[in-house]
């Protein structure tokens, strides 16, 4: 319940109760809960749960907020706090999703250097020293901070390797589990990494790769907690993609640049965002069902909405099918054969489940009888009732017969003359219930096969619960 929040305002702030005139405040912290809820992540029902004194979810949320508007830090909805609030504003979230280590511990100068204790007899000393470099180098990218190797006196951040218990009562745990630890900054152990020598480290795709593990934990060595964002490095969970090219998202870059500030140079590095469902710009590569569910694909990562839960869960590409790429193209299954086609470029997977079958990929000239001017495919949709698949590919389409296995006489066609009205540009199409939909930027065309016919344009985003903002 909404109204039950001043309360729990008035009582958690602390000893300041808010003067007179409760009328005019009761709405000012109805805009604080509205807002936070908004832009900040703040849940409904937090308020229910009783908390300790000034560790409520409104005003960590609160304080949040005015770290972001460079406000004093209050965690209370003061003048010039409700004065941002009352404010029309775009309607992005600020909500961060990294995280500093406790207490701000932090290095207190910029020019750092690291050493190699020792090595591991995975891999060679040079593929070590590179693995470490260029995990170094990750973080020197995008922030102020440099870091030098030095082979004598103490350095600021030592990395080494050692089996089980070493002594600084965090011992390892042999094969998988805990790959490696990182200190805080500080003195002596302060900023140090410790690798477990039981993993097997390599350089590639195998598990697992040191130069992820180390880019990973020197972000905890700079001051960084764990993300609660996937697509982040300092994400908690060790994950799969290709292993020589780490991009670093826009969460850890806010990350470490809210310790250390932005680079000297006046263009800042940006990385990638995850996407979130109810961002009014999202887009699609492309759309399908599998198995009764919606799967939605953008850069690395899917969204993945069941009819029955209201939300949906937004994922790595790579942590459930590790063999596909990211950036798919199109994406249609087939039900009746229980599989799924995905497109990129010429080539094409097919997946059961979470399996990509194999021999895959295979291209598309041999299979379905493209002509090899058709260099990718734009979208793809099947229609369950005549086992016919659609192909999209810039203003034309072709219609494939899967139970013949080949391309049906006539196509192709222009797409505006078997689907009249969808647009131009085509990113993706699914269908649902007799109806196909056609996304294109933004938008969204729910189209009838039957009558040939746009039903209703829709948002892209209309999948998901969004609310009306
Ligand atoms: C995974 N975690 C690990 O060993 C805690 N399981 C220490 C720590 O208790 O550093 O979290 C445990 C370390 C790890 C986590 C994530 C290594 C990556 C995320 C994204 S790699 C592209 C990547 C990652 C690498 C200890
Ligand atoms: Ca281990
Ligand atoms: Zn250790
Ligand atoms: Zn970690």
């Amino acid at each position: 319940m909404k109204s039950l929040l001043p309360l729990l305002i008035l009582c958690l702030t602390g000893s300041h109760c808010f003067p007179a005139g409760f009328e005019t405040k009761e709405e000012d912290l109805q805009i604080t809960q509205n807002y936070l809820e908004k832009f900040y992540d703040l849940k409904p029902e937090a308020v229910k749960l009783p908390r300790k004194k000034n560790s409520s979810p409104v005003v960590e949320k609160l304080k949040e907020m005015q770290k972001f508007f460079g406000l004093k830090v209050t965690g209370k909805p003061d003048d010039e706090t409700l004065k941002i609030m009352k404010q029309p504003r775009c309607g992005v979230p600020d909500v961060s999703q990294f995280a500093i280590t406790e207490g701000n511990p932090k290095w207190e100068k910029k020019h750092l250097t690291y050493s190699i204790e020792n090595y591991t007899p995975d891999l060679r000393k040079e593929d070590v020293d590179s693995a470490i470099r260029k995990a170094f180098k990750v973080w020197s990218d995008v922030s102020p901070l440099t870091f030098t190797k030095i082979s004598e006196g103490e350095a600021d951040i030592k990395i080494s390797f050692h089996y089980g218990d070493h002594y600084d009562n965090s011992p390892f745990d042999g094969p998988n589990g805990i790959l490696a630890h990182a200190f805080q900054p500080g003195p002596h152990i302060g900023g140090d990494a410790h690798f477990d020598e039981d993993e097997n480290w390599t350089k590639d795709h195998r598990n697992y790769n040191l130069y992820r593990v180390a880019a990973h934990e020197l972000g905890h060595s700079l001051g960084l907690s764990h993300s609660s964002d996937i697509g982040a490095l300092m994400f908690p969970s060790y994950a799969f993609s290709d292993p020589n090219d780490i991009q670093l998202s826009q969460d850890d870059i806010d990350g470490i640049q809210a310790i250390y500030g932005p680079i000297d140079n006046p263009v800042q590095p940006t990385g990638p965002t995850t996407p979130r469902a109810c961002d009014g710009k999202l887009t699609f590569d492309a759309v399908t069902t599998i198995r009764g569910e919606k799967f939605f694909f953008k850069d690395r990562f899917y969204l993945r909405k069941n009819p029955y839960d209201p939300e949906a869960e937004v994922n790595l590409i790579s942590v459930f099918w590790p063999n596909l790429p990211s950036r798919i193209e199109a994406a249609h299954e087939v039900a009746e054969k229980d599989i799924v086609r995905f497109f990129k470029g010429n080539k094409y997977w097919v997946t059961q489940g979470q399996d990509v079958l194999p021999g895959y990929p295979k291209d598309i000239y041999r299979t379905f009888g493209f002509p090899t001017t058709v260099k990718k495919i734009d979208a793809a949709v099947s229609d369950e009732s005549t086992g016919k698949t659609y192909f999209f590919v810039g203003n034309k389409c072709w219609r494939y017969n899967e139970h013949r296995r080949s391309m049906d006489a006539g196509y192709p066609k222009l797409i505006r003359d078997d689907f009249p009205g969808i647009g131009s540009k085509i990113d993706a199409v699914v269908s649902d219930n007799e109806f196909f939909y056609f996304f294109s930027g933004t938008r969204q065309y729910k189209f009838e096969p039957q009558t040939k016919r746009v039903v209703t344009v829709l948002k892209t985003n209309s999948w998901f619960n969004c609310g009306n903002y």
